[in-house]
């Protein structure tokens, strides 16, 4: 069904999107990005989902937009027709919790991708970089927004301004990735942490996540008393007597999603 990104379920309950253009090191084109968005909103859409991977090859999550695609478009193509741009906010409107699961390359378009998911577990090869001051252009989907966000403006500066590339390590040292993680153990642990996930109250989930991402978007008193709306409105679920009860009764929870 879908030509440049593979989809599969994993334990019934984790949707996991492959980017799968080897032969471009997963450069993301229009269609790449149209396959990604509409696999994102299918599994949102999926009641049997409870969180979602996006992940790439062992040597490149995505090596960026895709340039051979890029190099031919003008202004009228690239603002008046939206090409290379469209469907890169579809992510934004996913409900459900995104990992990102990086190996290898995650440049340009591809480190932005992976900073749009809710966070990042990395191999211990990946490769962070905005090189897209080395051929003319600058980030064009949020790296010069959530980077200064996840590194502070130094780093952020650095990366934009240089084009270096930043290794795991460093990734996770500067806050950019939450954990680092031997190659082949990757998608053991994303799935872990997925399944982690999909183990809790759905509504408290989704509730968690907005919550953070208000973070990015309000001034504290604003986020602050969206947080205090969303705790006390998850009272009026059964997972929250759910929750609580099994606690006490020092017994596993069974949330229901409601
Ligand atoms: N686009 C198209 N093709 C690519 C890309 C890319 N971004 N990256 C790699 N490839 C291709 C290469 O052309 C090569 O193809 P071929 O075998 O046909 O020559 C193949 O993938 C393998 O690449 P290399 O031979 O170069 O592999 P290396 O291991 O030697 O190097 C690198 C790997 C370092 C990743 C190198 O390929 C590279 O520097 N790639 C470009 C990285 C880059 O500049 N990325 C930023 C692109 S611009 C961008 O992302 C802007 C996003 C804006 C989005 C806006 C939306 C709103």
């Amino acid at each position: 069904m879908y030509e440049t990104i593979q989809t599969r379920v994993e334990a019934g309950k984790v949707g996991v999107i492959a980017l799968n253009r080897p032969k471009q090191l997963n450069a993301l084109n229009d269609q790449l990005m149209d396959e990604l968005g509409a696999a994102l909103k299918a599994f949102d859409a999926d009641d049997a989902i409870g969180c979602i991977i996006v992940t790439g090859s062992e040597k490149a999550f995505a090596a960026g937009a895709d340039i051979a695609a890029m190099a031919k478009y003008d202004f009228a193509e690239t603002y008046g027709r939206d090409y290379i741009s469209r469907n890169w906010e579809t992510m934004r409107s996913i409900r459900k919790p995104v990992i990102a699961a990086v190996a290898g390359f995650a440049l340009g378009g591809g480190c932005e991708v992976a900073m749009m998911c809710d966070f990042i577990i990395a191999a211990d090869n990946a490769k962070f970089g905005q090189p897209e001051i080395k051929i003319g252009i600058i980030p064009g989907a949020g790296g010069t927004q959530r980077l200064p966000r996840a590194l502070g403006k130094s780093k952020a500066m650095d990366m934009v301004l240089t084009a270096r590339m930043m290794d795991a390590a460093e990734a996770e040292r500067s806050g950019l990735v939450s954990r680092v993680v031997p190659l082949d153990k990757l998608m053991e642990e994303a799935l872990g942490a997925a399944l982690v996930i999909c183990s809790y109250g759905r509504l408290a989930v989704m509730a968690a996540k907005e919550a953070v991402n208000r973070s990015f978007e309000s001034p504290l008193s604003d986020g602050v008393l969206y947080e205090r709306r969303l705790f006390q409105a998850l009272f009026a679920t059964s997972d929250q007597k759910e929750g609580m009860d099994a606690f006490l009764a020092k017994r596993p929870a069974e949330f229901k999603g409601r």
